[in-house]
């Protein structure tokens, strides 16, 4: 089955939706094979160097979505300020087009991820309120994940341009696997330090590349594992709400894992700025517990 019949039951309107970032997908895989990775000269709003794959990945995606005539509002992790797309559109998105552009250049794996919020705009609203959510992996191979209100489909781009589906259902059950990020806060935060000496006595296997979207992939594809990135005082957590944290935990959770910003799920953290940063843990449920249980001793 391809990405369009699979998406055949789905609101029309929402179809729209991922078929646009579907396209924006297959345009960024081929910038990335072939354009060269040095620095735009501009920052984003976080004050981080653009590369060219950053703003030309950017540009495709706000291009993309504009087609697609469904979405109010666009925001992305690259602009300071989301933007008015469609008058009357159904939907807002809010995507990251390039998280882990950095790898590009040592040819690691990098990915887009997007969210599919329901209404205009984003403040004020929660996880609960994205209809869909999904990211693709640029890799060996390229790879689109969608989840709908239900358990996550992997999509694997064919030569012909088409996608086919390469996973049908993505479950979540428990297994010692562990991506840590941000381990420099250790140096302060001594719960990480603790949780991190536990996953190491305990035959954890570690799986960690610094890219958020293959790290996380894994722990779908694999059924197991657990991924974080907490904070200290002098190195704070970095990983973006809306942009990164909610559409990841979304695609967990609906795959039978759980999330958590220390506070509860993820999916309940309320929007107050298109810039919130925030702790991310997801991955297998018991290992989520695991983390909060070290983390908020
Ligand atoms: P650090 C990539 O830059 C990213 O946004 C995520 O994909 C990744 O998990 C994290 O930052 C890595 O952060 O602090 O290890 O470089």
């Amino acid at each position: 089955m391809n990405l369009p019949d699979h998406l055949s039951s789905a609101p029309e309107n929402l179809q729209k939706a991922i078929l646009a970032f579907a396209e924006a997908v297959k345009q960024i895989d081929g910038k990335i094979r072939t354009a060269e990775t040095s620095e735009a000269g501009s920052m984003n709003s976080f004050g981080e160097d653009q590369l060219k794959l950053d703003v030309l990945s950017d540009r495709i995606c706000f291009t993309e979505l504009e087609k697609s005539g469904v979405i109010a509002i666009a925001g992305s992790e690259e602009q300071s300020e989301e933007k008015v797309l469609t008058e009357g559109g159904e939907f807002s998105a809010s995507f990251d087009p390039l998280d882990g552009s950095s790898l590009v250049d040592v040819n690691l794996a990098v990915g887009t991820i997007f969210g599919i919020w329901q209404g205009k705009g984003f403040m004020g609203k929660t996880g609960r309120d994205l209809v869909a959510a999904g990211y693709a992996i640029y890799g060996p191979r390229t790879t689109f994940i969608i989840a709908i209100d239900s358990n996550p489909t992997e999509f694997t781009l064919q030569s012909d341009g088409n996608w086919k589906m390469t996973i049908e259902k993505m479950e979540i059950n428990e297994g010692k696997m562990f991506a840590p990020g941000n381990l420099r806060a250790c140096a302060e935060n001594k719960e990480y330090l603790a949780l991190l000496d536990f996953w190491s006595e305990n035959g954890y296997q570690l799986r960690y590349s610094g890219g958020m979207v293959p790290d996380i992939h894994q722990i779908l594809v694999k059924g197991k594992g657990i991924f974080s990135y907490p904070g200290s005082e002098s190195c704070p957590p970095k990983l973006r709400l809306i942009y990164e944290c909610a559409p990841l935990a979304y695609v967990v959770e609906k795959a039978g894992g759980a999330s958590s910003n220390l506070k509860g799920s993820l999916l309940d953290e309320k929007v107050e700025d298109l810039n919130q940063r925030t702790v991310i843990c997801v991955g297998s449920k018991n290992e989520v517990d695991r983390c909060v249980k070290f983390l908020t001793v």
